[in-house]
């Protein structure tokens, strides 16, 4: 061991967090900005919750080609983002750079410009003037009254992460800023984070060539953030983890064993081919399913409007048995 630097086999997830993974250098001035939210919308009688949506993306290069992604649309955040605003809450929307967005996510897969038309000018000629085609845009009228009311209360605080260690640190620091509203916090977590990474000591600085044949990694385990989330960075606030399994047989055990492990409040148990459909939100003397029928399916109802329901109920109780 070289003295002056700590052995990463006793170090706390705290500590391996600021020995191996870089601060990026906005992390202070956003976390400004979320303590300045959260006390603010706190004064205005909100709660506030912060939603971690979207995958992490651990690079294998220094000068990064390539790199490991865990699968998440965002979806899942960025639908539960609306139904927090609906609820009454302000939301801290900390996600994946381009990954789904609220209210945006309605018309991710619709092309702009199918969408807009050219107005005719005089005479038949083609003006400038570009006019929407409301039917290629459904609900469009409505969704952007929404949209643009949250904007002017300003209750939606959008902050982008693409690398783990952005991930892990944002998410610090958002920990950090909310700890002063207490148990009037929530945290969401449904980004899907990775559970592996390469320290920056270990990573080739250029792209790996494949002229030197197979590549095999070798990748450390990440430090588990919830731990000292729920311990130190804010130790009042009402914290909701996701598990995600793809065999459902080991699924609610997983969930109990990270309840147990962590002692939050809630897991929200899903598994990947049925997430939008299925889910059991676990806490330590209660399992709730939630699920949607095939005709709430094909009357677009969404699945994340059960679990904020939900959780936004169990919050309440939550702040009152905290006095
Ligand atoms: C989830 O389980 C989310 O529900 C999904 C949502 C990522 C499946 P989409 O974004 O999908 O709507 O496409 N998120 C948590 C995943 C995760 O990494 N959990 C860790 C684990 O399972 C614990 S925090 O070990």
């Amino acid at each position: 061991m070289i003295l002056g630097m700590a052995d990463p086999r006793t170090l706390t997830a705290e500590g391996k967090l600021s020995e191996e993974f870089a601060v990026p250098s906005h992390v202070e001035e956003v976390k400004g900005q979320m303590a300045a939210f959260a006390v603010q919308h706190r004064a205005a009688g909100h709660r506030v919750v912060l939603i971690t949506s979207g995958g992490t993306k651990v690079p294998l290069e220094s000068r990064t080609v390539r790199f490991l992604d865990n699968f998440s649309s965002g979806r899942r955040g960025a639908s539960s983002a609306e139904y927090f605003l609906e609820s009454g809450y302000a939301v801290i929307f900390l996600h994946r750079h381009r990954s789904l967005y609220p209210f945006t996510r309605l018309y991710s897969g619709i092309n702009l410009l199918d969408s807009l038309q050219l107005e005719s000018g005089k005479g038949g000629s083609v003006s400038d003037q570009v006019v929407v085609n409301q039917q290629a845009l459904p609900n469009i009228a409505k969704i952007l009254m929404r949209y643009q009311a949250v904007k002017k209360a300003g209750l939606l605080l959008p902050v982008e992460f693409s690398t783990l260690s952005e991930y892990l640190h944002l998410l610090k620091a958002a920990a950090q800023a909310l700890s002063p509203i207490g148990s009037n916090a929530m945290f969401y977590l449904a980004a899907a984070v990775s559970d592996f990474y390469i320290p920056a000591s270990d990573m080739p600085e250029h792209k790996i060539q494949s002229s030197n044949g197979p590549l095999q990694i070798s990748m450390k385990m990440v430090p588990k953030m919830l731990s000292p989330l729920v311990k130190d960075w804010a130790p009042q606030a009402f914290v909701i983890s996701f598990k995600l399994e793809t065999d459902p047989s080991i699924l609610l055990d997983r969930a109990r064993r990270a309840l147990a492990t962590y002692r939050h409040q809630a897991v929200v148990a899903n598994v990947l081919d049925t997430r939008r459909g299925y889910v059991v939100v676990v806490t330590p003397d209660t399992q709730a399913e939630l699920v949607l029928t095939d005709e709430e399916a094909s009357r677009d109802v969404e699945i994340e409007d059960r679990i904020v329901s939900n959780l936004t109920a169990a919050h309440s109780q939550f702040i009152t048995q905290q006095g």
